[in-house]
């Protein structure tokens, strides 16, 4: 993976020494946080679906990441692209109770497309949040001969939820795409909506301390460091791969809930990881976004959150 990344190198670089040297963390302008209503319908049509699309776009440098493999949509705010659909078998699931949602992708040609390639170490990434950016969930479905996925949900407070799904089809012309297609699915009750947490430099997860640090600016790459503390206090150095890397970071946009994934760059070699990681990051838009950061240490897998504002 890290070879990918050789033409981001340069500007990392820079930017690290900025970053260093920068007492810009991430917890300023938390003032600008919008206060949360009912959680709206988290629709593929909203006024942000454009500005997001158009980005995406215009992402040269994402495109290449991969090298023969080109950039499909990413952000999960449509639900069809370049013919591929995420077609889910249920509009709505049950609350407060695990529970499974089926869906199927299909392809340009309408039917079920089984031909994956792995990406991360699995064929079919599945996320789910609620719109108003809580109950996060990351899954790795299993599929039926037919290309009918299911996704095993933990228990779902009542809302609108975003689901997505990132995939890379494995042949056909759109072979070695990557693509994030997004539905939302109704949890039937009365949604008590969150206030989003303020923007903030340090994520808590099981007695670990993530601390983040990043000048973001939206739309254009930027390196986000992450420096993990263990439980008794020391620099965690014990990190082990989880989906092929240290840790795994998905951003979720207040508002539209457009998806980004946080791009590693730092190789998993033998020993331990940490407690430095550095991600390369991407983000569609300004404002704030729900950082979810994975990673596995002591035999169990941790999962921190933090709220990232970009100017
Ligand atoms: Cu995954």
């Amino acid at each position: 993976m890290t070879t990918d990344w050789k033409g981001h190198r340069p500007l990392l670089a820079c930017s690290l020494v900025l970053a260093v040297g920068a007492t810009a963390l991430l917890g300023v302008a938390a003032q600008g946080s919008s206060a949360q209503g009912t959680p709206a319908p988290a629709s593929s049509t909203g006024p942000g679906h454009s500005v997001a699309k158009h980005a995406a776009a215009a992402a040269p440098a994402a495109a290449g990441k991969h090298g023969a493999h080109a950039m499909g949509g990413t952000d999960g705010l449509a639900s069809e692209r370049d013919g591929y659909r995420l077609d889910p078998r249920l509009g709505s699931l049950p609350a407060a109770t695990p529970t499974s949602l089926p869906f199927v992708i299909t392809g340009p040609d309408g039917r079920p497309v089984t031909d994956f390639a792995e990406a991360q170490t699995e064929r079919m990434h599945l996320f789910a949040i609620r719109s108003d950016l809580t109950g996060y969930q990351h899954l790795h479905p299993v599929m039926a001969g037919d290309g009918t996925w299911t996704a095993d949900l933990a228990a779902l407070d009542p809302g609108a939820w975003r689901v997505y799904a990132s995939f890379t089809p494995n042949s056909g012309p759109r072979k070695g795409t990557e693509y994030v297609l997004g539905r939302t699915v109704t949890v039937p009750g009365t949604a008590t909506a969150e206030r989003l947490p303020a923007a903030s430099g340090t994520a808590e997860a099981d007695g670990y301390t993530l601390a983040l640090q990043a000048d973001p600016t939206a739309k254009e790459a930027f390196p986000l460091t992450v420096t993990a503390t263990g439980p008794d206090g020391r620099p965690a150095t014990d990190l082990q791969p989880y989906l092929g890397s240290y840790a795994h970071l998905s951003a979720f946009h207040e508002g539209d809930l457009a998806l980004a994934h946080l791009h590693p760059i730092t190789p998993v070699t033998a020993g331990g990881g940490g407690p430095v990681l550095t991600f390369y990051a991407r983000l569609a838009g300004p404002g704030n976004w729900r950082v979810f950061l994975q990673f596995r240490a002591g035999g169990r897998l941790h999962t921190a959150a933090v709220t990232l504002r970009v100017p």
